[in-house]
């Protein structure tokens, strides 16, 4: 008897990722169409921060207080599909959050990534200052009253470094690699410096500014085609990203169908940030994770398609409740 297609061709996209965390961000970043960053287009490092480092418990204490998220922020959301979001939390803590990622970085990768996007996945289970900022209740409370849900847990947490010579990320929409079944998902991205354009800042495409031809581009997980063609459509659109810079203590919030990058890191400083993503409680997983999923079992273990999106590492971090009385 003749063998169905998809029993003699293994799919590239509808399987699973083989390696670890890291080999899948180096994949991924092969996704990107780079220009190479010659010398003569570094640009003089940002200026160094010289805040003074706030204790452990004002950290905890800071994350643990309510943000007052202001209406038109989360109408912002809804419309363009981020926010921004400043004064997020002192300067003086994300001073102390800097330190503690640059150690853990340097514990596990080591020195000399020039060129490399560096990650370190689910670092809130061994490190309680990072910890302290994934299940926070001023995350996933912001996070639940953008997305406008009762409750969110978390999917995930990561440090991403984007280290000097680092080129571009590709093109992408998140709904492409997490296997959740709902629109009620969003990551938030907070930088551990200020980030200058020049550093490979986040860079999202308002939801009201996504021509048709883009959402029509298929995936591709052979090469850069999908980032070239995205890039190119925007292009000939005329469309303007948001490729603002970040001040120190501003956090941004983007949702699972934002179409977003970030540029190359032309700096000789790092661009670090540590990035969470929350997803509505009652969200199941998907029918069929792709390779673009990555990891996803270290996220959902013991979670199968098709069921819900719950598991011991998915703890339920914010809701709405408590922010109605502080909105602004
Ligand atoms: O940090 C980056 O360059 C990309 C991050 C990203 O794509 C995300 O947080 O969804």
């Amino acid at each position: 008897m003749e063998m169905a297609r998809s029993e003699r061709v293994s799919d590239p996209v509808r399987t699973d990722w083989a390696g670890d965390d890291q080999q899948w961000w180096d994949w991924y970043m092969t996704l990107a169409s780079q220009t190479p960053v010659e010398s003569a287009d570094v640009v003089s490092d940002p200026e160094r921060s010289v805040e003074i480092e706030a204790p452990e418990y004002e950290v905890h204490a800071s994350l643990t207080a309510p943000y007052a998220l202001a209406e038109e922020s989360v109408s912002f959301f809804r419309r363009n599909g981020y926010v921004r979001l400043r004064n997020m939390v002192p300067p003086s803590v994300v001073a102390a959050l800097s330190r503690r990622v640059d150690e853990l970085l340097d514990a596990m990768h080591g020195t000399g990534n020039d060129g490399r996007f560096l990650a370190v996945e689910q670092v809130w289970l061994t490190d309680p200052l990072v910890r302290g900022v994934t299940l926070s209740r001023r995350l996933g409370d912001v996070a639940a009253q953008l997305m406008g849900v009762d409750g969110v847990r978390l999917y995930h947490d990561n440090i991403l470094s984007k280290e000097p010579g680092c080129g571009r990320t590709p093109w992408h929409r998140d709904n492409d690699h997490y296997p959740l079944a709902s629109p009620a998902v969003c990551t938030s991205w907070f930088p551990l410096q200020r980030i200058p354009a020049a550093m490979g800042t986040l860079t999202c495409l308002p939801r009201t500014s996504v021509p048709g031809s883009v959402l029509k581009i298929p995936v591709s997980v052979e090469n850069s085609s999908y980032d070239e063609r995205v890039e190119a459509e925007l292009r000939a659109s005329g469309v303007v990203p948001d490729s603002s810079p970040f001040e120190l203590g501003e956090v941004s919030f983007h949702a699972a169908d934002c179409f977003h990058t970030a540029g190359p890191n032309r700096t000789g400083v790092p661009r670090r940030v540590l990035s969470s993503t929350y997803y509505a409680d009652g969200t199941n997983v998907i029918d069929s994770p792709t390779v673009l999923s990555g990891k996803w079992r270290d996220f959902l273990p013991g979670v199968a398609p098709g069921t819900p999106a719950v598991s011991s590492l998915n703890p339920l971090v914010g809701s709405t409740a408590a922010l109605t009385s502080v909105r602004r």
